[in-house]
């Protein structure tokens, strides 16, 4: 019978792994998603509420959540944990004020029963922006070498030009593959 399914799965595919897209409103959430999507920047507006994608990387699904971020919905994205796989969470990397915001939402988010074995992908966005905060600054910000009760990876990217999505999404199969 295992036998069967695995061949089944090869062929068919595997079942739809859920992702939800956090991150502080302006982040580049949607745009990420969209880039996901078409390869193409698209013009966005903010999101109000969720819109939700699918996304396949060779046989695997991924469902994909992207959540508003403005404060009033933020408080709200805990409706959206359960049965999550993977937490992207987008940080804008030119917004050096509002770091520590994010910070204080992710150590939330991990803590939250629902998420326990979620992995994170934090992505470092606009990395087009001069100025902008590495990787690695962002990395120690967010104090990310103290997180080991989650598999976690920072991603520097740039959703205009979709630099660093490629490897994002290889990243995001090899956890729902090594579950
Ligand atoms: P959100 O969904 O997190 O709220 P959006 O963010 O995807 O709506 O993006 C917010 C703004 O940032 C948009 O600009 C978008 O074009 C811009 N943006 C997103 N990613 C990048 C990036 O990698 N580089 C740069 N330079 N800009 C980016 P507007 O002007 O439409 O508000």
């Amino acid at each position: 019978m295992g036998f069967l399914l695995t061949k089944m799965m090869a062929v068919f595919g595997d079942r739809e792994h859920k992702v939800i897209v956090v991150g502080l409103d302006n982040a580049g959430k949607t745009s990420i998603l969209y880039q996901f999507l078409t390869k193409e920047a698209v013009h966005t507006s903010p999101t109000i509420g969720s819109n939700v994608e699918e996304i396949t990387v060779g046989k695997t699904n991924f469902m994909v959540w992207d959540i508003g971020g403005q404060e009033s919905l933020r408080a709200s994205w805990y409706s959206y944990y359960g049965n999550t796989e993977i937490v992207i969470l987008v940080v804008d990397s030119t917004d050096r004020e509002r770091l520590n915001l994010t910070k204080e939402e992710l150590h939330r988010m991990l803590a939250h029963e629902d998420l326990q074995k979620a992995a994170v992908l934090i992505l470092a966005n606009k990395q087009d922006v001069k100025g902008s905060m590495t990787a690695a600054e962002i990395s120690q910000c967010l104090t990310l070498d103290s997180i080991s009760s989650h598999s976690w990876h920072v991603q520097a990217c740039c959703a205009l030009t979709g630099e660093g999505l490629p490897a994002s999404l290889d990243w995001m199969k090899s956890r729902v593959v090594a579950n």
